[in-house]
């Protein structure tokens, strides 16, 4: 049981929501937005702290005091995309200089043994059949029999579907088959049909989203969830986004992790610059707060960088994301992180943040705790790219 802790509130309205908290009761739309309105960050942060502790010692019977990491590889299979999503700087058209198709033995050279995950998403080709996007999966599983793959959004799913003219679950049967094991959590951005007709019109909605990743849990594939924020979405969207995820997580238990995915402008002119750490990190801790029935919250140390997202491992977040290899999504949009680190590196930021770290693999099943046992330095900083 973790330790009830004092908190100096110097924002008497959290109060009631701090008692609620401490009891394991649900926090309510107007308090989730209180969260999100809030100036004392500080309390905040020590109540997302406490309800991330109490999750993580009642999920892993380890010390609420870990933060989890994975070594996995990105792969992001072409940049050639049919949409035009006013947020995104990655897609291109494809007569644009920058556009790339990556060959199967391009995809296959960037993975070895000891990645344990790799995260496939990319551009919707207009060329490509589904035949090509199973023949990734089936080829990596062939070669890579022991790495997870965690492969294609909400907004893939339901392109696999048009141009393969079969239903969802056909589309599940057939990725399954050739070695799904888990699905990312991109294309949700945030679920408000005012935002989607600004910024993504062609792409699904909510209720598209939400459908897809309840068949999904139907037949057994876990599956995470985003949020984008940080672009022109409200508060009250923020929440809104939230309690949807939180609705359908009651109804299947099928999500794994949350990664609030902080807006890089890049060259979008849609904002002048990214959130502030202040905002990511509120950010991190309502989402603690509010998904109270999510296993896990990921601080993504590609968009926060990597300063902020160890400081989120203090703000409700569990996990730090893995060692990545190549991000390319982000980077299109100018993120000032490394492209990769290094197990060392994602060690030390974890430590750095007093954390006891714990690799896992695509389902957060323990590997290894490191508990005391130190890699000599020096590390090297950023991963193999
Ligand atoms: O769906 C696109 C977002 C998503 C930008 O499931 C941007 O473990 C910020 O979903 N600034 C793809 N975000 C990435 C994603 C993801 C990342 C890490 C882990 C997992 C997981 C999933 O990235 C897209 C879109 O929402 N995105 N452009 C941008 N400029
Ligand atoms: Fe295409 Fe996804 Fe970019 Fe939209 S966000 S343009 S669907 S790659």
């Amino acid at each position: 049981m973790e330790r009830i802790q004092e908190i100096d509130f110097q924002d008497q309205r959290l109060i009631p929501i701090w008692e609620r908290v401490q009891r394991g009761e649900r926090i309510e739309r107007k308090e989730g937005l209180l969260l999100f309105q809030t100036w004392d960050l500080m309390a905040l942060g020590k109540m997302a702290d406490f309800a991330k502790r109490k999750k993580i010692s009642g999920l892993s019977g380890l010390n609420g005091d870990v933060a989890y990491f994975i070594i996995d590889r990105q792969i992001n299979p072409t940049n050639i995309c049919v949409y035009t999503c006013k947020f995104c700087d990655f897609a291109v058209r494809p007569w644009d200089e920058k556009a790339y198709e990556m060959t199967l033995q391009e995809i296959l050279s960037k993975l070895s043994p000891e990645i344990r995950e790799v995260h496939i998403v990319g551009g919707l080709h207009p060329k490509w059949k589904f035949d090509q996007y199973l023949n990734i999966l089936r080829e990596i599983k062939v070669h890579f029999p022991t790495i997870q793959i965690k492969a294609w959004t909400a907004v893939e799913i339901a392109f696999f579907s048009k141009i393969a003219k079969i239903p969802v679950e056909k589309v599940f049967e057939r990725l399954l088959d050739a070695g799904l094991n888990t699905m990312p959590g991109g294309g949700a951005e945030v679920f408000s049909e005012r935002v989607r007709q600004a910024l993504f019109k062609q792409k699904i909605g909510a209720k598209d989203w939400l459908r897809i990743h309840r068949i999904a849990h139907g037949m057994g594939i876990r599956t995470n969830a985003t949020l984008l924020y940080g672009h022109m979405e409200t508060y009250e969207e923020r929440v809104d986004h939230l309690v949807k995820l939180r609705e359908l997580q009651d109804e299947t238990g099928g999500f794994l992790t949350f990664i609030p995915l902080t807006f890089q402008p890049g060259h979008t002119g849609l904002v002048k610059r990214q959130a502030s750490a202040l905002e990511d990190l509120r950010t991190l801790a309502a989402s603690r707060l509010l998904l109270d029935n999510f296993p896990h919250i990921k601080a993504y140390w590609v968009m926060l960088g990597e300063d902020t997202a160890g400081v989120g491992l203090h703000f409700g977040a569990d996990d730090i994301a893995g060692t990545i290899g190549e991000e390319r999504i982000a980077h299109a949009a100018l993120a000032k992180s490394p492209v990769g680190l290094t197990r060392e590196r994602l060690l030390e930021m974890i430590r750095g943040a007093g954390r006891t770290p714990v690799e896992r693999d695509t389902y957060f099943n323990i590997l290894r705790v490191y508990n005391g046992h130190h890699i000599p330095p020096p590390w090297p900083r950023v991963g193999r790219v």
